[in-house]
């Protein structure tokens, strides 16, 4: 976490995806809309990388998610502040945003789009895949997939829609069926609980509330990073 200068291929920064050139910083992902955030998501993101988010996924979702125009517009707002600090911004299930800002990547659900075509329309853009057991990641790993979104690990109230909860052993099963991708542990993902997450086989975690929720999104992102140089010094 010393630096956070981004660049596809960039080793020491991330973990090489299966197709090769990219190097994804996926250590420590935040993923956001305005709807999970307690104070505006351009300072959340803002104070989050300065306490060590590696990676950035838009995600307005739900109920409450912006009109298209708003929602473009305060996209536009978070992928100004990632690419003032190098770092990834990624667009959750939407093609035609993608396309507009010109995003580092997509990320896409087993109900969006298939992958095979968003694979072909963005065939340089990261694209992450949610996969929720050994046969969902095996298909998108073949399918092209540079990243596996993997959860959920524990119980979240952020997604109204979850499946049951997983927990970090189907990381594990992922890793002994030979899935080499990289893969993010999601849901519930706490200062506590991230360990065993990693321990698993994930190459990272991804969160919203954990950070999008604390007063202190600095702090709470900068935690998880303290928490993981503890984890290396211990090993
Ligand atoms: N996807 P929090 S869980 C967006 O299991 C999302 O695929 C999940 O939010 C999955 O960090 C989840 O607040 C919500 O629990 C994660």
């Amino acid at each position: 976490f010393a630096t956070r200068k981004w660049s596809w291929t960039d080793e020491s920064l991330g973990f090489s995806s299966e197709r090769g050139d990219k190097v994804i910083p996926l250590s420590l992902y935040l993923i956001l809309g305005s709807q999970n955030c307690k104070y505006a998501p351009e300072f959340v993101l803002q104070e989050a990388i300065r306490g060590g988010v590696t990676m950035f996924q838009f995600r307005e979702k739900g109920e409450s998610a912006l009109p298209y125009r708003e929602k473009r517009d305060l996209a536009k707002r978070l992928q100004q502040i990632c690419q003032n600090n190098d770092i990834p911004f990624i667009v959750n299930d939407d093609i035609e945003l993608t396309r507009e800002l010109n995003a580092d990547g997509i990320h896409i659900g087993q109900d969006d789009r298939p992958l095979k075509d968003v694979r072909a329309w963005f065939p340089d853009k990261i694209v992450g895949v949610s996969a929720h057991d050994v046969g969902e990641a095996s298909k998108a790993m073949r399918e092209g997939a540079d990243y596996l979104g993997v959860g959920p690990m524990y119980h979240t109230d952020t997604k109204p829609d979850i499946e049951l909860v997983k927990g970090p052993a189907v990381i594990q099963a992922m890793r002994k069926s030979g899935i080499q991708i990289p893969i993010v542990g999601i849901g519930g993902i706490t200062h506590a609980n991230a360990e065993a997450v990693l321990r698993a086989g994930a190459d990272g975690i991804a969160v919203i509330s954990a950070i999008t929720k604390d007063q202190d999104p600095y702090q709470a992102a900068q935690m998880f990073c303290t928490d993981k140089t503890k984890r290396l010094d211990n090993k």
